[in-house]
């Protein structure tokens, strides 16, 4: 497994400089933010298809996915709400994986979930090493509130955009908003630039 450290080195840069804009460290705590309750798909009936505007359906089932290449990151992540998070460690595929031998006219991806919620990405902003699907959280199963079985993890833009209960990407030639973003969030959620809402 491939080992890529987003902290690694930035443990001499003080902590206050790792925080954007309006945030805090929230510590040790990790905050549960869910919009509704906690979806629990049975293994045996989940999996995860990239669909929309490519040829053929993408589908991994759990043991399929469980079986492709794995990344260990450890990045900061930054909710909307204010709290942000340190060095959290996460393990997963990288979304470059699952892209790996897609074609597409597509420049837009929605995730989509158990329980329907949804949140609209530009392509670029899922490719070059910047978004994993994980599955672990600080060694263990991710746990259900945080999004088990897995969740996208997207730590350069605001949590909101880190769909838990992941089931997959719809492509798109069109930018679709989604759940938040139709509820007035930035479409986009940078936290360095403080795109909390739509207009920022
Ligand atoms: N499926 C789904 N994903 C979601 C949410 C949600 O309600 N449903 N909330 C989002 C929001 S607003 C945040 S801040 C993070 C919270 O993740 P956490 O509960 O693991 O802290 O998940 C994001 N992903
Ligand atoms: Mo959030």
């Amino acid at each position: 497994m491939s080992v890529v450290s987003r902290g690694f080195g930035r443990h001499e840069v003080r902590r206050d400089e790792r925080l954007p804009p309006g945030q805090y460290d929230v510590g040790t705590r990790f905050p549960v933010l869910s919009a509704g309750p906690t979806p629990r798909t049975p293994l045996s009936a989940w999996d995860l298809t990239i669909q929309g505007e490519v040829e053929g359906l993408r589908r991994w089932n759990w043991d399929e996915f469980r079986a492709l290449p794995r990344e260990a990151v450890s990045v900061d992540i930054h909710c909307v709400t204010k709290w942000s998070k340190f060095d959290t460690r996460w393990e997963g595929v990288a979304v470059d994986t699952l892209l790996a031998d897609v074609q597409t006219e597509a420049t837009y991806a929605t995730a989509f979930c158990d329980g329907g919620y949804t949140t609209n990405h530009r392509l670029a902003d899922l490719t070059d090493g910047r978004a994993w699907v994980v599955d672990t959280y600080d060694g263990q199963p991710l746990a259900p509130e945080h999004g088990g079985p897995v969740r996208l993890l997207v730590p350069h833009l605001y949590f909101w955009k880190s769909a838990k209960w992941l089931r997959g990407f719809a492509l798109t030639r069109l930018n679709e908003p989604g759940f938040w973003e139709t509820f007035g969030y930035h479409d986009r959620g940078d936290p360095w630039l403080e795109q909390r809402y739509s207009g920022d």
